[in-house]
């Protein structure tokens, strides 16, 4: 029978076909080639012996959190409480484009924000609208309903940032279990433990246990510099220009022309390795 892995829990994949869950494990042989299993992944698995025999090919596949055959990722950014980054916004976009996923951009906690402060961060986030992603706010709990529909949707970003407190907005049946907001403070304690995937409204959604940092490392420079999607828009006239050095780089000069955000050019400096003080 065919399946999708919707939990993991030790070593028993929770399997879930025809409306109906399976608490699997998984072949032998698995071990010993180094086949591992995630959340996400398509099945074929003996329903009397409990076993998974096969997992499909993934469209793709992701280290962290551990999910398979993603449509889009929401970024569950917190303005506070956690802080806001840029840098991780940024770290995690470039993740999503590498692997061609859709990111979308969900703020959290702007409650938290007077109205001055959200204005500038606002302003901020327009930049990354008019470069051509999504922007939503976990108070619009309709719109993003609507996003889920048919897709297949993961939901990450920094523990604490209100994850599966909006899941349980979009859904209360799943009643998920949700940091209580002195504990999430600061100390880093992780309330989600495991990746678990719900069906919803003709798609999937997924909750994931939240990071404290996000690495991108083992990309090369051109992909990297080909996940800052608004450089494409300008033909630097340098042939496989990094847009480090030469001071006729286009990119360099869109930057000192406000029309490329200057943190995002630092950004992409840092994720290549180069650090902005030393580029000349
Ligand atoms: N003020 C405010 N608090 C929020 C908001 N969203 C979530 N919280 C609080 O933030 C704390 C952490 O929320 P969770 O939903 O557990 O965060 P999470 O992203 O699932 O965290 P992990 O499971 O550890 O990755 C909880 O106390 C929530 O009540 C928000 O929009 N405003
Ligand atoms: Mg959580
Ligand atoms: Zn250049």
């Amino acid at each position: 029978m065919r399946g999708q892995i919707v939990k993991i829990s030790s070593d028993l994949c929770f399997v879930s076909a025809e409306e109906q869950i399976y608490p699997c494990k998984c072949r032998g042989l698995f071990r010993k080639e180094h086949i591992i299993p995630v959340v996400g992944d398509y099945v074929l698995f003996s329903k009397e012996k409990k076993i998974i025999e096969k997992i499909e090919e993934r469209k793709n596949v992701f280290d962290r959190p551990k999910v398979s055959n993603i449509d889009q990722a929401f970024l569950i950014t917190s303005l506070k409480l956690p802080d806001f980054s840029l840098i991780l916004l940024d770290k995690f976009i470039s993740l999503m484009e590498i692997h061609h996923v859709k990111p979308i951009i969900c703020i959290t906690k702007e409650d938290l924000l007077s109205e001055d402060e959200l204005k500038l961060i606002y302003e901020v986030l327009q930049y990354y609208s008019d470069i051509g992603y999504m922007v939503v706010s976990n108070t619009e709990i309709n719109k993003i309903r609507d996003l889920l529909k048919g897709k297949t949707s993961v939901f990450t970003g920094q523990t604490g940032a209100g994850k599966s407190t909006l899941l349980n907005k979009i859904n209360p049946n799943w009643n998920l279990e949700v940091g209580e907001v002195s504990q999430a403070l600061g100390r880093g304690k992780h309330t989600t433990r495991v990746v678990e995937l719900f069906p919803f409204l003709g798609g999937k959604v997924m909750d994931t246990p939240g990071f404290s940092a996000l690495e991108l490392t083992g990309y090369s420079v051109d992909e990297i510099k080909n996940s800052f999607v608004e450089f494409s828009k300008y033909s630097c006239p340098f042939k496989d220009c990094s847009h480090t050095k030469e001071n006729e780089c286009v990119i360099k000069q869109e930057v000192s022309a406000n029309h490329i955000l200057e943190s995002r050019y630092h950004n992409y400096l840092s994720f290549i390795g180069v650090d902005k003080n030393e580029k000349n």
